[in-house]
């Protein structure tokens, strides 16, 4: 089989990233190691910024966002036992974020997809990349017991933070930068109406809880825990009981508890790869960065380095220019570089470091206080949280 861009992995990079270029005509197939049900079945990201927003209506998958989405002017944040509001939409002038589930969006692109009749190759097994560093790069997978090539230009590796992409990329030519923080994110998924109708994250003496949703009827909550802490330990009583304990009275005596849907204990960690580009294979989304997830940058990351790329295949098929995918890398990290400052740092102001001591707890609510007070400080959040404009200090 032979494509203009091979895309590697269908989570919400590889499908964006089809979803556009189908919409400019260029020809893409991906490959993607699990099934669509089990691609659905992972419950991530809740947050879009604007910019994703954008990006999903210029792919003409935005319809039912649009209508099912929950647009947040603010968010708050909860320490020494008080909530207090960050108002974005004031703060920023006029800009809010949509909470939407990443799984609607994944859907709502797989439907765009298989409408469109564009291929898709799910369940692959052994994916490997080939001669990315000549002008004719291949993939290859296994599917039902015969081997299977596909030509290419480019190739997407679109493949997350396991995948086959970054992991092919000569060792000499790559640099990791990365830092794993000491307590990981127990969450829960139910049906049961959000706690409050904005987000809360909370900086308890029992460590970080966040109250989020995916709708008017079903909530998403986490709590910081140890590592060493297994899902299995968790009863769905233990994780309400704990999570009242770190909220607020008011929230704790407005929560609604029910039975869970998902349970799962995500690692937090920060990591960039340099570059995300090895000669005709492109990095995006989580194969080249993760970020903690405090700051709901993650799949907006991700979506902007599709734009990044997109606009650099754009130009290296209608104006047969390679100046736009050569600019890709030094444009992506930039950004990225940013969310993960963002990310890093509120991720530090809002988890308990018991390593860190007293001074380190003081430091931290003192740090808090300031930025509740100061318009300064609480824009500096605010205009990070709605995420910087795409050409942010270009
Ligand atoms: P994905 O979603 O990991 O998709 C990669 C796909 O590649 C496939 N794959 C392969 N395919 C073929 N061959 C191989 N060898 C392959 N190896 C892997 C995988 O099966 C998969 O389908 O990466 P992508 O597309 O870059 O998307 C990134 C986002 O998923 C991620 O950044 C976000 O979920 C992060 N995140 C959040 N981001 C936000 O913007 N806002 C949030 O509120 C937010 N909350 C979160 C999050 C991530 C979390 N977890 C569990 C990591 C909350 C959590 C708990
Ligand atoms: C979520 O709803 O899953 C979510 C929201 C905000 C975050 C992280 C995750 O910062």
């Amino acid at each position: 089989m032979r494509t203009q861009v091979a895309i590697v992995g269908a989570g919400p990079s590889g499908l964006l990233l089809g979803q556009l270029l189908h919409k400019a005509g260029i020809d893409a197939v991906i490959v993607e190691r699990q099934s669509a049900e089990y691609v659905l079945g992972r419950i991530r990201a809740g947050v879009l910024e604007q910019v994703t927003i954008d990006l999903l209506d210029e792919a003409g998958v935005g319809a039912r966002m649009h209508k099912e989405g929950l647009v947040h002017g603010g968010f708050d944040m909860l320490f020494k036992g008080e909530r207090h509001r960050i108002d974005m939409n004031r703060l920023t002038g006029g800009k809010n974020v949509m909470v939407y589930g990443q799984t609607e969006v994944t859907r709502d692109l797989m439907d765009a997809r298989q409408a469109a009749g564009l291929t898709t190759v799910y369940e692959a097994v052994n994916v490997q990349v080939h001669d990315f560093d000549t002008r004719n790069p291949r993939v290859t997978y296994e599917k039902d017991g015969k081997t299977n090539e596909i030509q290419c230009d480019f190739i997407a590796g679109c493949d997350g933070f396991h995948g086959v992409c970054r992991a092919s990329a000569p060792r000499s030519a790559i640099r990791e930068y990365e830092k794993v923080y000491p307590f990981g994110w127990l969450g829960l998924l139910s049906d049961t109406p959000p706690v409050h109708e904005e987000l809360i994250y909370a900086n308890s003496e029992r460590g970080f809880a966040l109250c989020s949703m995916r709708s008017q009827t079903r909530s998403r909550y986490y709590l910081q825990v140890p590592l060493t802490d297994k899902v299995e330990d968790w009863s769905d009583e233990a994780f309400w009981q704990e999570l009242r304990l770190r909220l607020d009275p008011d929230a704790r005596n407005q929560l609604v508890t029910g039975p869970s849907i998902e349970k799962s204990i995500a690692p937090l960690r920060s990591f960039v790869t340099e570059p995300l580009r090895f000669g005709r294979m492109f990095l995006a989304g989580d194969a080249g960065h993760i970020v903690p997830p405090t700051g709901a940058k993650g799949l907006n990351l991700a979506a902007t380095d599709v734009k990044y790329l997109f606009n650099g295949l754009v130009e290296y098929y209608k104006e047969k220019s390679e100046a736009g995918v050569d600019r890709y890398s030094e444009l992506a990290l930039k950004r990225i570089w940013r969310a993960e400052r963002f990310s890093w740092w509120f991720t530090s102001l809002m988890h308990r470091f018991p390593e860190n001591g007293e001074i380190g707890q003081k430091l931290q609510e003192a740090e808090l206080d300031y930025l509740i007070h100061s318009e300064a400080g609480s824009r500096s959040v605010a205009e990070n949280y709605v995420g910087l404009p795409l050409d942010f200090g270009l």
